[in-house]
């Protein structure tokens, strides 16, 4: 399948609002220096890349109310959800060049509008090490890129929740989580509560990758837009070092190869986020370097199939 790949737009996001650590807002040029676009050009892609955005500088400064930087996080969630729009509606894929992963709450929510304009199922498969279902009254941190699946799904400020045409912007049988291995404790309660599928990495282990995918790509058919979220730190911070959030006994290379792999088979991929690369904290670009790697089997690279 996937014999004829849809256009695509590559644009950046050069902030880290919504993050801990400082560094996140280079990893749109980190990208683009491991060769992202010329990568999907290769797969016979017609690739754009609209360059970035801009938005309110980091102001670090602390939790106000639950949550850090709400407005500056709003205001770049817009922009996101406007230039995501804007691909969608020139019939292209929006591939988003994040910035943290907060940033996910405006592409997801312009993929969810589009979805219902046209009438296409979505299905978010958000891949992780963390759930990002906080919220102000059990965030850890008050850091906004952990709370972006929450919002989403309607528990969040109204600014975000209310970010486009229809609130909440997903159901949570939406959603499919995969590499996750660090829940907060209230946010356990939470996802349990919401019945977030999540594949974490336990379950991984006990029946393998190939199996954990065929779950998650279940019921995916023509009529289904496929929105990859896809934050670097569900990679082992062994091959993956260069973000934020590391947490130990992550998705090894191989499994993250079937992972991709297997996506690019179904042909349903419209949309795209590659967050939380920070070359702040990485070595010679190898994490950047790696997500290339895996971005061009999810368009479709694989070690026999013709080029
Ligand atoms: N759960 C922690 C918090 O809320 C950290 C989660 C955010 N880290 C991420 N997002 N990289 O996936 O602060
Ligand atoms: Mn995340
Ligand atoms: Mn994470
Ligand atoms: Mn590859």
């Amino acid at each position: 399948m996937a014999m004829h790949p849809r256009p695509a737009s590559v644009y950046g996001l050069p902030t880290d609002i919504g993050a801990a650590h400082r560094g996140a807002s280079m990893g749109p040029e980190a990208l683009r220096v491991a060769r992202l676009v010329e990568a999907i050009a290769k797969r016979g892609v017609d690739i754009r890349d609209e360059g970035n955005l801009g938005g309110p500088r980091n102001p670090l400064s602390k939790p106000v109310d639950g949550y850090r930087h709400l407005d500056e996080v709003v205001a770049w969630n817009r922009a996101a959800m406007s230039m995501s729009a804007r691909i969608l509606g020139e019939g292209r894929m929006p591939i988003m060049l994040g910035g943290d992963h907060c940033l996910a709450m405006g592409s997801i929510t312009a993929v969810a509008d589009h979805c219902r304009a046209i009438g296409k199922k979505l299905r978010v498969l958000w891949l992780d090490a963390h759930a990002d279902f906080n919220t102000r009254d059990i965030t850890p941190s008050g850091n906004l890129h952990g709370m972006p699946v929450a919002c989403l799904c309607g528990l969040g400020p109204k600014e975000l929740v209310g970010l486009g045409k229809h609130a909440p912007a997903l159901r949570p049988d939406q959603i499919r989580q995969i590499g996750i291995r660090s829940v907060d404790a209230g946010e356990k309660r939470l996802v349990r509560e919401y019945e977030i599928d999540i594949y974490d990495m336990r379950y991984i282990d006990e029946i393998g990758m190939r199996r954990v995918m065929e779950e998650v790509l279940d019921g995916v058919d023509a009529d289904t837009h496929l929105h990859v979220s896809f934050d670097v730190d569900m990679l082992d911070p062994g091959i993956a070092p260069g973000t934020g959030t590391r947490v130990p006994g992550g998705v090894n290379y191989r499994e993250a190869q079937l992972m991709m792999e297997m996506i690019a088979d179904t042909g349903a991929m419209g949309s795209l986020d590659l967050v939380e690369v920070n070359p702040a904290l990485d070595k010679r670009n190898a994490t950047a370097k790696l997500a290339v790697d895996l971005v061009e089997s999810l368009f479709g690279k694989s070690t026999l199939m013709r080029d």
